[in-house]
């Protein structure tokens, strides 16, 4: 694993044309380093008081060449991101400054930090358990507001705050189980395990497991299919979502053959979503295969854009499709009547479902009012505004949790046998102590922190 001793270095801004840079320095030469690279303006002096701003210029240890202008931050231990002397220096954005400033730190005794080196440091210095510095990796890549807010939930200590008390109580009764068992003419009274903790933790635990089932459509993304017949527009309507021409667009029917799928936020929701083969009969071999695989996607499918060229009567196509969606109930189905441009012939109200939609992927009228439904029930079906929800997003804790939610089943067959008892109970501390880091193994950790980029 990374070595703890040396004091480390990094851009952790990221580097590119930006107003400012900011590069990190974190170990018990920081402040050394500092000294060594950094010319205050408004004195001679090379005090840093721990907390402050100053303003300077960086200069290059060995030709004294004045690298760039810049402000510098000292943090001193243990009051600081890490727990270390942690520096920050703030140059200018853009790759020359930044890597000059940081080669020259470098030059200066400083040795560049491997992924994610910082929280690792910060997490062995006790600043933050495993899942909160898991939970950095998160927050830096979340892309939708519900998987940013998870993830500063956990980072707030969500499973510490949920959980403690109850390890804190298991604990103690670890303790009281070890020495009634042990040294038995010791003991005076018989200690009483609270069983309602069980029940209690097997709650909280249960509610976290499903969670986890639940977090998949809003941070993999929501299997979203596009259907309808040849010509009706879906591939248009896939390049509308995508604010690109993803997809080959003809009057021909049958330009798509094949699926095309694409990840995308559309309105702040992560979608899967698939554009498919129109729907129709044919003798084409190709478009056989084409045509299955669309009416195949549709029990995963969770969003169903079903679309109709609205300027025409149904066709037995369009039957076909509102025949095979009249009956899907465990996805959100939007009935779009494209073409609205050309006139409305076919009236979409008298079909089986909700959500009905005139628009034209042509004009653009109607996309908006579709859009705002959208979002409007998807926030309603997947509970996005409720901000209390907390999503177990992270595997390794998803399988620790089934894991406990395991021994507790044990547990909950037999509390009067003391020692099987302190046995569950042991097992539990283990597997919460492994949640939170404070027992782990080395290989695990290393895989945990190299997944982080440089500079975190
Ligand atoms: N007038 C009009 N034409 C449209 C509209 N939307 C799409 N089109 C046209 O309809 C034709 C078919 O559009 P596509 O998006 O390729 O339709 P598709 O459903 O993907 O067709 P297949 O891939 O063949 O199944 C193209 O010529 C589009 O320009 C619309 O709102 N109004
Ligand atoms: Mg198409």
């Amino acid at each position: 694993m990374y070595d703890i001793f040396d004091t480390i270095t990094a851009i952790s801004t990221s580097l590119g044309n930006a107003g400012i840079s900011v590069i990190r320095v974190s170990g018990k030469d920081a402040l050394n380093i500092a000294k060594k690279v950094f010319i205050k303006k408004s004195s001679n002096d090379n005090i840093f008081e721990p907390y402050h701003f100053y303003y300077g210029l960086v200069k290059d240890i060995e030709s004294n060449e004045i690298l760039d202008e810049a402000l510098l931050l000292y943090m001193r231990s243990p009051k600081s991101y890490t727990g270390e002397d942690v520096i920050e220096i703030q140059c200018h954005g853009g790759v020359i400054s930044s890597v000059s400033v940081l080669k020259n730190i470098i030059k200066a005794g400083a040795r560049l930090a491997k992924e994610g080196e910082f929280t690792y440091r910060a997490f062995l210095n006790g600043k933050k358990d495993l899942t909160q510095a898991e939970a950095i990796e998160s927050l830096i890549h979340s892309k939708t507001k519900t998987q940013h807010d998870n993830a500063f939930k956990q980072l707030s200590g969500y499973y510490k705050n949920e959980l403690d008390s109850i390890f804190n109580y298991l604990s103690e009764s670890r303790l009281y189980l070890e020495a009634e068992i042990n040294f038995p003419e010791d003991v005076e009274e018989s200690f009483n395990f609270d069983r309602e903790i069980i029940f209690t933790l097997e709650n909280k635990l249960s509610k976290l497991k499903k969670s986890y089932n639940d977090s998949i459509p809003l941070f993999k993304g929501i299997t979203s299919l596009i259907l309808g017949k040849p010509n009706v527009g879906k591939s248009s309507f896939l390049n509308k979502i995508l604010q690109y021409e993803r997809a080959i667009v003809t009057d021909i029917p049958g330009t798509t053959r094949d699926f095309i799928e694409e990840s995308i936020i559309f309105e702040g929701v992560p979608l899967k979503i698939i554009d498919t083969a129109g729907i129709r009969s044919t003798t084409d071999e190709v478009e056989k295969i084409g045509v299955e695989r669309a009416i195949g996607f549709i029990p995963s499918a969770k969003i169903i854009f079903a679309i109709f060229d609205s300027s025409r009567p149904f066709d037995e196509n369009d039957c076909l499709i509102i025949d095979r969606l009249k009956d899907k109930k465990d996805a959100l189905i939007f009935v779009l009547g494209n073409k609205k441009d050309q006139g409305i012939l076919e009236r979409l109200e008298k079909l089986p479902f909700e959500n009905t939609f005139y628009l034209s992927l042509k004009t653009g009228e109607g996309f908006e009012s579709f859009k705002d439904v959208f979002r409007q029930k998807i926030i309603d079906i997947y509970s996005l505004s409720q901000k209390e929800n907390f999503y177990l997003t992270n595997e390794r804790h998803y399988i620790l949790i089934n894991e406990m939610l395991k021994i507790i089943n044990d547990i909950k067959d037999n509390f009067t046998d003391k020692s099987a008892l302190l046995f569950s109970i042991s097992s539990l501390l283990t597997l919460y102590n492994r949640l939170l880091g404070k027992e782990f193994n080395p290989d695990e950790l290393n895989d945990i922190f190299k997944k982080f980029c440089i500079g975190k």
